[in-house]
């Protein structure tokens, strides 16, 4: 049997998958896809998860496609990206900027090529100090895929986005906080129980409203605010009736911590 390319540990709401071929920085082959594709349909069905935290084993997060997989070759023995991207990339991408519980890329290392724009379609972005994100393609010739034209411009803005594209430069932690990219940026020896704080903090909260907030900050990218303001008024009557807020409300009034069930 082969060598688990992702580990998958689950405890106090939240799944944590580590991206684990640390002798490679984590780049992606298709096995690592196959076992993120089974990881992210047990966290998704798993109704104790309310938080999904992804990150790197060893000194990076991840180094981006695996640069040496054989298995890039099409079946008349060519290059084809386009296949892997449609195969793998793609859906990965489209499911985890849709992806029903909150969503945490936490930056141990390096994100380097794919895996920067992977972490670009989770909710929050958080990094140590020591850890860099690199929109690398350029330097191989390449032109950045896995939504990476689609999210940079939309964080940072266009031309700073072309910037980072064009030069491949890599940007410092620091500099991503700055830049808007990264939420929080910890110290690397309390990265890991920093981001263990946040994912739990997240999981114990409204995850119904939780989802129905992502819902309403994911379709601003197409609506005009008239269509936003309906939107809101939609989702404000859905987290109204819910009955987490009864219990937020009951929670303020009676001065305690609420306990949310997610519904
Ligand atoms: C690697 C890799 C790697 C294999 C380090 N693959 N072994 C493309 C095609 C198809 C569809 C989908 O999308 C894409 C987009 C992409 O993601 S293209 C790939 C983009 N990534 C890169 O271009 C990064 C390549 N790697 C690097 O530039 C450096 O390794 C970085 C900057 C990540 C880290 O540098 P260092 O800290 O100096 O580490 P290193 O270079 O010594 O790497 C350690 C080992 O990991 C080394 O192996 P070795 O046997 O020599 O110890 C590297 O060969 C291996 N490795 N990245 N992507």
């Amino acid at each position: 049997m082969s060598e688990a390319c992702i580990r998958y540990d689950v405890g106090d709401g939240v799944a944590t998958i580590a991206l684990a071929r640390p002798e490679k920085l984590n780049a992606i082959n298709a096995a690592m896809h196959a076992e993120l594709r089974a990881a992210l349909t047990a966290a998704e069905t798993d109704p104790a998860i309310r938080c999904l935290v992804i990150t790197g084993a060893g000194r990076a997060f991840s180094s981006g496609q695996d640069l040496t997989e054989e298995r890039l070759a099409g079946a008349d023995g060519k290059i084809d990206f386009g296949g892997r991207l449609d195969r793998d990339y793609n859906p990965l991408v489209r499911r985890l900027y849709a992806y029903p519980k909150v969503t945490v890329a936490a930056l141990n290392g390096p994100a380097v090529g794919a895996a920067a724009n992977i972490a670009l379609a989770c909710d929050i972005v958080v990094a140590a100090r020591s850890a860099y994100l690199q929109e690398a393609f350029a330097r191989i010739a390449l032109v950045p895929d896995a939504g990476g034209t689609w999210f940079l411009p939309r964080i940072v803005g266009p031309k700073l986005a072309l910037a980072l594209m064009l030069t491949a430069d890599r940007i410092p932690a620091d500099d991503l906080l700055r830049m808007g990219i990264v939420y929080q940026v910890y110290d690397d020896p309390v990265f890991v129980d920093e981001v263990g704080a946040l994912a739990r903090r997240l999981a114990a909260g409204a995850s119904y409203t939780l989802g129905l907030i992502k819902e309403a900050v994911r379709a601003s990218a197409d609506n005009d605010l008239a269509a936003q303001l309906d939107l809101e008024r939609d989702l404000q009557r859905k987290a109204g009736a819910s009955a987490d807020f009864s219990e937020g409300t009951a929670a303020f009034r009676e001065k305690r911590a609420p306990r949310f069930e997610g519904r």
